[in-house]
């Protein structure tokens, strides 16, 4: 690769027709993260957790966040406490984004239970439950986030789940931002936990006097909550599952000479705020011959002067140091590039966006066209922002209604069906040795008859 020092803050540059396999398999790896590092930390919070409960929550409250709160003080009962107080037009913009994630999820429910019949008389059907305790965790730190609040309690409630468990650091002052509580009331969470990082986790995997013990922890944290939400999925006492590892932020966005560079350059900074380890990708579509010299300049100014007035510039900076545009040939390399790295976030800013959904193999969540930035879905447009990282989208999908629902199994048999399937088992279980398996059936047939008599 080159680094030809054309984009500034350490943003590389490679040119993909130059690039040896090696280097651009490099491309596709995230800045790496010392998850060991990060378990031998949350290994012992978990254990302190699991012994002293609710008081074991609160002296972690008070040693990471700053927060002076009693034991018996980490619950608020969504249902009971009061509406906070939230400026009117902050309502009105978090009611209007709740109402298209609820009406994008309430979509995703299957109207009609699966029943097939595979033989006659003998009758398979599907059914979704909801599970029914999960937990949600909602980052603090650097940014308040009332966002993730409503996008995993809005399908947790749709789902049905009883008991929805809101985990989010509190402040110094012990308290949980209005934005959040509103969000959470309004999207249906049952009870918040003031807690954040390893002690959340572990509050809601095992439960604690006042936390109930839930099924399913769900939702983004930083690698102290990741560590923590895949140790306690690896323990069969918890027994308790997790949505999807979770990484930084990221996003590629796939642009060409005709793109408007200040759009591009919005998006990839979008996703840089969120934190120093976030990553994004340009991947600049320019044919051979073309000169993307200027186009790039371009890009370069965009960068700068976008980047210096923003609040968090510190951040972003950061980031872009760990993050690069690919210059490549054609749209269908571009594609490529996207499916290998396989982003949270695939942006795609060239015309006709719609004819390259069909190549798209890996990608958390894809926007088509100049005017569907990122940002929107993020908070407003209906889907869940809540995706798969660090290469994720090869297997997972992001939070939907299906990750709040479990899917089980019934069957009807009648005499004449067993009379059809019956055999069949009786064969197999004899293959298997498993003779008691067989006789279950044979007792039945026995008494019966059988269509066709055995051999
Ligand atoms: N882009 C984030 C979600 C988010 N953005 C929350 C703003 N607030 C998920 O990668
Ligand atoms: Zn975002």
């Amino acid at each position: 690769g080159v680094d030809s020092g054309i984009l500034p803050y350490g943003i590389r540059l490679f040119e993909d027709c130059k690039l040896a396999a090696p280097d651009r398999a490099g491309l596709y790896l995230r800045p790496k993260i010392d998850l060991a590092f990060a378990k031998s930390r949350v290994d012992p919070i978990i254990a302190e957790v699991r012994r002293d409960g609710d008081a074991a929550v609160a002296r972690f409250a008070k040693q990471f966040d700053g927060a002076t709160i009693a034991p018996d003080d980490l619950i608020i009962d969504v249902a009971s406490a009061p509406w906070p107080k939230v400026e009117p037009h902050v309502a009105a913009a978090i009611d209007a984004a709740y109402k298209n994630v609820r009406c994008f999820h309430e979509a995703q429910k299957k109207t009609e239970p699966l029943c097939v019949e595979t033989m006659p008389g003998v009758q398979c059907r599907r059914m979704s439950l909801p599970i029914e305790k999960v937990g949600l965790y909602v980052p603090g730190g650097s940014a308040v986030l009332p966002s993730t609040a409503y996008m995993l309690a809005t399908p947790a409630c749709l789902a049905g789940c009883s008991e929805i468990v809101l985990a989010t650091p509190p402040r110094a002052d012990g308290s949980i931002c209005a934005e959040v509580i509103y969000a959470a009331k309004l999207a249906g969470a049952t009870k918040i936990l003031k807690a954040g990082g390893a002690q959340a986790i572990a509050a809601m995997a095992y439960g604690t006097a006042t936390c109930p013990k839930v099924h399913k922890i769900t939702g983004p944290g930083n690698q102290f909550v990741t560590a923590a939400k895949m140790m306690v999925q690896g323990d069969v006492e918890a027994a308790v599952a997790i949505d999807m590892p979770a990484g930084p932020s990221e996003q590629l966005c796939i642009f060409d000479l005709e793109s408007e560079p200040a759009f591009v350059v919005a998006d990839l900074l979008s996703q840089a705020e969120h934190g120093p380890d976030s990553q994004v990708v340009g991947v600049l579509v320019a044919p051979k011959g073309s000169d993307s010299s200027k186009y790039l300049s371009q890009l370069r100014s965009e960068f700068e002067t976008q980047t210096e007035k923003l609040s968090r510039k510190d951040i972003t900076k950061q980031a872009l140091s760990k993050s690069f545009v690919i210059v490549v040939e054609s749209m269908e390399a571009g594609m490529d590039f996207s499916n290998e790295y396989a982003p949270e976030h695939l942006i795609v800013q060239t015309a006709d966006p719609e004819a390259y959904l069909e190549r798209v193999i890996n990608a958390g969540s894809v926007f088509l066209g100049a005017y569907s930035t990122e940002s929107c879905g993020d908070y407003a447009s209906g889907t869940n922002h809540c995706l798969p990282t660090s290469g994720y989208a090869r297997q997972y999908g992001g939070v939907s209604l299906d990750s709040y629902l479990k899917y089980i199994t019934v069957q009807k048999i009648s005499p004449s069906g067993l009379q059809l399937v019956g055999p069949h088992v009786e064969v197999i279980a004899e293959v298997e040795g498993l003779e008691a398996h067989r006789n279950a059936v044979t007792i039945r047939l026995d008494r019966i008859g059988r269509v066709t008599p055995s051999l």
